[in-house]
């Protein structure tokens, strides 16, 4: 096996990007627990967010939601952001809350819809280029409830004609990742349901368009670790969205349903190249609905933090040696013996080294700020979908 000191270096280079409305209220559809101490707008979510990477070092970007993070100035927003020590990360596009999507938005049937739905991800390709961000996020709650409802096959070529439009306003330096999820919204049927769907937009789009895995998003069941690897063996893997789920999209903490899938996909992230590679971005996308927004969004990052440390002690020599001796227990052991150990004490050392404290949530309620913000923020709002 190999020891700590041998993945060190590598596990420092670890970025993770927390997204905006994770700091913000959120829950159910039952109903939404506020928390006291809740941003009131993009500029202290950042300020949480930036906690989050000052007490982990982890977390040097912070994804915006547009419109829910909507501002005059996003250049301003940026270098208020690197004031805090974090930076803007990935642009989300929303085309999910008008009226005027009820039937869809990029594969809408009604041209005009699609023409708003696509200028929306026009101004958020501007935000990136007045701030310097990489990737537009789309993400679409397109679908429909009814069989017969809409032509599915028809919807999929408006979908690709909307797509490309928006992909020719991409700089060469900007990417375009396109989401999957089984369902929800939509009952019957999705219009990027799955990452072969996304995958086949993306060939169709060129060669700065990627898929974006949000792990939440699949059928209870599916190897999300083989998709990875799929992914990552066409080069078209461009993002993760962590979160944890038990049933649906539950947007729990990562690594909180199953720690050992999350480092099955950990282990198949590094394997492939996906790790240390600016190129594959990981991001949380996460609700903390009855926990604390900070304290949840730090534990999700060391969570990340802890599996991928254990994914890279796995001894792939010896994994290799055994899969060609078709040692089927040996190799399977290798594996496990790096899911069971347990590198907490290292980690503790680790961050202690780099000046970080060695328990960040105990340090963030040490600290005080989370009195500081209850008590000067009144009437803090929501993530933006209630
Ligand atoms: C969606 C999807 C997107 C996220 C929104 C808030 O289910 O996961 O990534 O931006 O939720
Ligand atoms: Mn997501």
């Amino acid at each position: 096996m190999l020891s700590f000191a041998d993945i060190s270096d590598t596990l420092g280079r670890l970025a993770i990007e927390v997204p905006s409305w994770a700091y913000g209220n959120s829950g159910t559809r039952f109903k939404v627990f506020g928390q006291p101490g809740t941003p009131r707008d993009v500029r202290e979510k950042l300020a949480d967010a930036a906690q989050v990477n000052a007490l982990t070092g982890l977390a040097p970007t912070v994804a915006l939601h547009i419109p829910w993070d909507k501002v005059d100035d996003y250049a301003d927003l940026a270098a208020y952001a690197e004031t805090l020590g974090v930076r803007l990360g990935t642009i989300n596009s929303n085309t999910f809350q008008d009226d005027d999507y009820k039937l869809g938005s990029l594969a809408h049937p009604d041209p005009a819809v699609r023409a708003k739905a696509i200028a929306h991800n026009v101004e958020c390709i501007g935000i990136m280029t007045q701030t310097g961000v990489r990737d537009l996020k789309i993400w679409l709650a397109d679908g429909t409830n009814y069989p017969g409802q809409d032509d599915i096959r028809e919807r999929q070529d408006r979908l690709a004609d909307s797509l490309a439009q928006i992909y020719s306003y991409l700089a060469d330096d900007q990417r375009l990742v396109l989401e999957y999820k089984f369902f929800e919204p939509a009952f019957y049927h999705t219009d990027v349901p799955d990452w072969g769907t996304s995958l086949l937009h993306c060939l169709a789009l060129g060669d700065k368009a990627y898929v974006c895995l949000d792990t939440g998003h699949h059928a209870p069941g599916t190897n999300i670790e083989f998709i990875v690897a799929s992914l990552l063996r066409q080069g078209r893997l461009g993002s993760f969205d962590f979160n944890s789920r038990f049933y649906a999209d539950d947007d729990l903490i990562v690594g909180s349903a199953d720690p050992f899938q999350l480092f099955r996909i950990l282990y198949e992230v590094v394997r492939g190249g996906g790790f240390p590679n600016p190129d594959v971005a990981l991001m949380l996308d996460q609700c903390h609905n009855i926990e604390n927004h900070i304290e949840g969004q730090i534990r999700s990052v060391l969570n990340v933090q802890e599996m991928l440390a254990r994914a890279l002690l796995v001894d792939v020599d010896a994994l290799r040696a055994a899969q060609q001796a078709g040692d089927v227990l040996t190799a399977n052991r290798v594996f496990m013996d790096a899911f069971y150990t347990d590198v907490r004490p290292d980690l503790a050392q680790f961050r202690e080294a780099q000046g970080l404290p060695a328990d960040p949530v105990a340090a963030f309620r040490a600290s005080g700020y989370q009195q500081q913000i209850e008590s000067a923020r009144v009437g803090g709002r929501a993530a933006g979908w209630n």
